[in-house]
């Protein structure tokens, strides 16, 4: 591996701190990856890219903003569309933060009964630890929680931030305002990159995203076979990546994956043992490297099978419209889909989350679901409520689980998670 140091200092990192990060990162990578046996050999571009997560990207990141002069642009939500970003000529990087390394930097400046991942992205970014946030030339924060508004307050002391206002609600004059969100990103974009958006970059730009998608849809429907060709902890990690990579390339790499599974599906090839529990996934997201939960389900006699998360079926499984004409008209289908089709607890009334879970649950022919609440976060939780109800009507066992970055709730989860798959 080429030695990323001299990058870091550049970026202005704290280089000292950050490799205490470098040293625990492979070690854990390790223990929950590369224990598994017979897992696909195309997962080793994906093991590749997180092997080296913060040089591999971000050297190539610095290279496109030095030699061709493209803007990076940094996100913390799947509401926010990378399209605009994207048919601007510049780059989208999500930048949530998954590590319980992060989260005492951010509780310096954020209010300890704060979720993780909030704090540990503010941490992150003012301890000077991870290379993203260093590169990007802008970052996009959205209205969606509270906890996550307030602290853009606080990021934008330091770094330049734009805000889009997401409506809480999703009646015809939520979409409007949405559309009319999308319009002004697009020319916050166009003042930040020194391009216009045109019709052609706009409408590849949708291609691109939705064949992004599509790749990642493809690989989930594997996981919906009776022989599982991949472990849920594999799908995971590729979601994860989804945010940091070139999209096309990406798409490509997921590809090539997706047919090695297929000829594991026609030799009915299953990487779990007959009569594994199938557990469905839902609640707050999992951001890289927040593996916690897979690793101890996948450990306990289960095979998570799908995620209903934003790092899972809420950020692939919806395509935008490709059939728009003209700017307006693009807009309004990426309005229908960031809008419509993503259904986070932030909205009132969330239905569709909770009969997004029971189709899901049947697809994927789930034999449980557990509801996934990172700790202090208000919106999910409170949501936990009609989750529980709805499954228990249903007739799917249903357990909520509180959790946060640290190992401190292991054990504890490895009985209640052990003794739930042994119920099923
Ligand atoms: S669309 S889930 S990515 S907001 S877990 S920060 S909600 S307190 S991450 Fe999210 Fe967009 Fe919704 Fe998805 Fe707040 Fe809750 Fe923390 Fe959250």
């Amino acid at each position: 591996m080429t030695d990323n140091h001299l990058m870091w200092e550049n970026l202005g990192m704290d280089v000292k701190t950050h490799d205490i990060l470098c040293e625990v990162l492979p070690q854990a990578f390790g223990d929950v990856y590369l224990t598994q046996e017979n897992r696909p050999n195309g997962m080793d571009y994906f093991n590749m890219v997180v092997g080296d997560i913060h040089g591999l990207r971000p050297a190539e990141l610095i290279k496109l903003q030095e030699e061709e002069g493209k803007k990076v642009v940094g996100t913390f939500c799947i509401h926010v569309p990378d399209e605009v970003v994207f048919a601007a000529g510049g780059i989208a990087t999500g930048l949530c933060s998954g590590s319980q390394f992060w989260v005492p930097g951010g509780e310096k400046v954020l209010p300890t009964a704060t979720c993780p991942l909030i704090k540990a992205s503010l941490g992150a970014h003012f301890d000077k630890t991870c290379p993203f946030f260093r590169i990007c030339d802008l970052f996009v924060g959205e209205t969606t929680c509270d906890g996550k508004k307030k602290a853009w307050e606080i990021l934008s002391e330091d770094a330049e931030m734009y805000i889009m206002d997401i409506p809480q609600m999703k009646r015809p004059q939520d979409f409007k305002k949405w559309e009319e969100e999308i319009r002004n990103y697009i020319t916050k974009i166009e003042e930040i990159t020194g391009n216009k958006v045109t019709e052609e970059s706009l409408k590849e730009a949708i291609v691109i995203s939705n064949n992004k998608r599509k790749a990642l849809q493809r690989l989930n429907n594997f996981r919906k076979l009776d022989n599982i060709p991949i472990s849920g902890r594999d799908v995971l990690l590729i979601h994860q990546i989804a945010f940091y990579d070139d999209p096309t390339r990406f798409t490509e790499m997921v590809n090539k994956l997706c047919d090695e599974l297929d000829k594991r599906k026609e030799e009915e090839v299953s990487v779990f043992e007959k009569g594994t529990k199938r557990i469905l996934l839902t609640g707050t997201p999992l951001s890289i490297p927040n593996w916690k939960l897979h690793q101890i389900i996948e450990n306990s006699g289960g095979a998570v099978i799908c995620e209903e998360m934003c790092t899972g079926i809420r950020y692939c499984e919806a395509l935008v419209d490709e059939s728009g004409e003209n700017i307006d008209e693009m807009v309004e289908n990426l309005a229908e889909r960031y809008l419509g089709h993503i259904n986070c607890a932030c909205f009132t009334p969330n239905k569709a989350r909770i009969d997004d879970i029971i189709r899901l649950a049947k697809e994927y022919k789930a034999d449980g679901v557990i509801d996934v609440n990172l700790k202090f976060c208000n919106i999910y939780d409170t949501e936990g409520y009609f989750v529980e109800k709805a499954m228990a009507e249903a007739g799917i066992p249903c357990i909520g689980i509180e959790t946060d970055y640290t190992d401190e709730d292991a054990e504890q989860l490895k009985t209640r998670i052990g003794a739930f798959i042994e119920m099923l």
